[in-house]
């Protein structure tokens, strides 16, 4: 089998560092996390932005200053979140697109998401697909639940996005799709042969679906952003050590961790973009 893809989702919108002490709010902590996944194995570095007190935020400037924190260290794909956190508007949502990253996120629907709706109706999905067209930012679909799948192939038909799509299903939040290997087979079982796929599995569900997903050829997303635990009870240094176990299971079943050039290969993010402006 070919080599895994890991992408590293350092920080999230919801984590907070009472739950996470040493979650990187900081600039500077940014890119230094980025650079130690970087070194673990990871080619993706998912991105949201924070203010220094850890509140949520999509601003561009909170997001120019992690790009470049980053840049100082890799080459490492950059992904920044157009999912921000739940109750955003769409267009502080995606303002920070203008710094042309090299991929950023796009949910194709609405969804449950705890006790709260992370909401994407089409028009919402639509602007945010047309914005990246317009900066030629390639996606990465994030699927909560099935009918996404369907949303995303349409946005292909209708030409708004190009295909072939890369994939991440996000399997465990509260009121979506369980971290199931059943469902997971499924969801694989739709996409068309040429889109790429990996998996996040949200909290304890996180390692035992990456194991599945590489024995199958997918790849996946690990990071505190999904869970903060290597094992029961024990605190992950860093989204770093989740990559370590990522790209040890990945060894384990035949694959190495995919270097940052296959990735931009793969994913046809060929050069490594910086910040605009
Ligand atoms: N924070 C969630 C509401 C994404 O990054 O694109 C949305 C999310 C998806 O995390
Ligand atoms: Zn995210």
């Amino acid at each position: 089998m070919s080599a895994a893809l890991i992408t590293a989702a350092i920080n999230g919108a919801e984590v907070t560092r009472d739950q996470y002490p040493s979650l990187p709010l900081l600039p500077a902590e940014v890119g230094e996390e980025a650079g130690r996944c970087v070194e673990a194995g990871a080619a993706i570095i998912h991105l949201h932005g924070r203010k220094p007190d850890g509140t949520p935020t999509q601003d561009l400037d909170t997001f120019r200053a992690y790009f470049e924190a980053i840049r100082s260290h890799s080459e490492v794909i950059v992904q920044f979140s157009t999912g921000g956190a739940v109750g955003m508007d769409v267009e502080e949502r995606i303002v920070a697109l203008a710094l042309r990253p090299d991929m950023a996120t796009l949910t194709t629907g609405t969804v449950n998401f705890g006790e709260e709706i992370f909401e994407n109706p089409l028009p919402t999905v639509r602007l945010i697909a047309e914005r990246l067209r317009q900066f030629e930012i390639r996606p990465e679909i994030e699927v909560f639940d099935v009918g996404m799948l369907d949303t995303a192939r349409r946005l292909v038909d209708e030409g708004i996005l190009k295909g072939p799509l890369h994939v991440d299903f996000v399997l465990g939040v509260p009121g979506a799709m369980a971290a199931e290997e059943r469902h997971l087979d499924y969801l694989v079982s739709w996409l068309p042969p040429s889109w790429t796929w990996c998996v996040a599995g949200i909290g304890r569900h996180e390692l035992r679906l990456a194991a599945y997903a590489l024995e199958r050829g997918g790849h996946v997303r690990v990071g505190v952003e999904d869970n903060l635990y290597v094992e029961r009870g024990v605190l992950a240094k860093g989204t770093w050590e989740l990559v370590e176990r990522a790209a040890a299971l990945a060894r384990a079943v035949g694959r190495e961790p995919m270097s940052v050039d296959e990735a931009r290969a793969m994913l046809r993010v060929r050069e490594p973009r910086y910040p605009v402006g």
